[in-house]
């Protein structure tokens, strides 16, 4: 059981269209925060390693069916079951960095026919809110010379700009668009600048609730 710190831990969530280069950036900066003596740990939704984690995985690898509606919700479900984990890691003092988060569950499920954003958002309410969302941009053509898509589920570019279009309506004033269109490196020392600002001003804060 973690104990309560002083100074609680960063939320910090990167969101961003396929490509961006989320999980290169949040390996690379948890990596450097650590050394840097910031206790940091890397988080990922969905989390695939859990029992509704895998019936996540089977149904974006294509190897089962869900009704919309349920996949939504197990996807929330999925972020929603690490939350006292999460919480405990914040209050211990240790800064978390997570690979996507309640805003790609609305943008993407939001792209389908028939959903609307404001139903999409409700099983989420109440979740940790981010202290900042970094949320990394690419151009189409720049997405593209980095590889095809693969073979998963809403791997497809008219979707994908449907997503893209529901991220700029999420945006609130947590969000900080950073431009990936960069080298590797660059972008990580853009980032890792920005995140310890986050992390400084964080620490005395209360955490938030989303969407309440
Ligand atoms: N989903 C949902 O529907 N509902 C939800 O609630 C949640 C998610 C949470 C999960 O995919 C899918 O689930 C996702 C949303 C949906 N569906 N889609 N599409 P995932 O999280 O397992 O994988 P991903 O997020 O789709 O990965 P990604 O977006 O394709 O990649 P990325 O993390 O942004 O980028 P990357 O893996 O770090 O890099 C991609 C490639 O580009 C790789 O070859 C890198 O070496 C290269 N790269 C990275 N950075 C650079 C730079 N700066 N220059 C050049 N090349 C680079």
């Amino acid at each position: 059981m973690s104990s309560t710190a002083e100074v609680r831990g960063a939320l910090i969530v990167f969101e961003g269209c396929d490509h961006s280069g989320k999980t290169t950036q949040c390996k690379k900066l948890v990596a450097a925060l650590n050394e840097k003596g910031i206790k940091t740990e890397a988080m990922r939704f969905p989390d695939r390693t859990t029992t509704i984690g895998k019936m996540i995985d089977g149904y974006l690898s294509n190897k089962c069916e869900i009704e919309d509606h349920s996949v939504h919700l197990l996807f929330s479900a999925n972020r929603w079951e690490m939350v006292p984990k999460m919480k405990s890691m914040l209050e211990a003092g240790t800064t978390l960095i997570v690979d996507r988060y309640a805003f790609s569950g609305v943008a993407f499920t939001a792209a389908k026919e028939g959903f609307d954003m404001n139903w999409c958002k409700q099983p989420d309410v109440g979740l940790p809110k981010p202290d900042r969302v970094i949320y990394l941009t690419l151009s189409t053509e720049e997405a593209a010379a980095r590889g095809t898509f693969g073979k998963e589920r809403y791997e497809q570019t008219e979707f994908q700009q449907k997503v893209s279009t529901n991220f700029e309506k999420l945006k609130d004033p947590t969000w900080q668009e950073v431009e990936a269109d960069k080298s590797i490196e660059d972008l990580h020392r853009e980032i890792l600048v920005i995140t310890q600002n986050i992390i400084e001003e964080s620490g005395h804060k209360p955490l938030q609730q989303l969407w309440s």
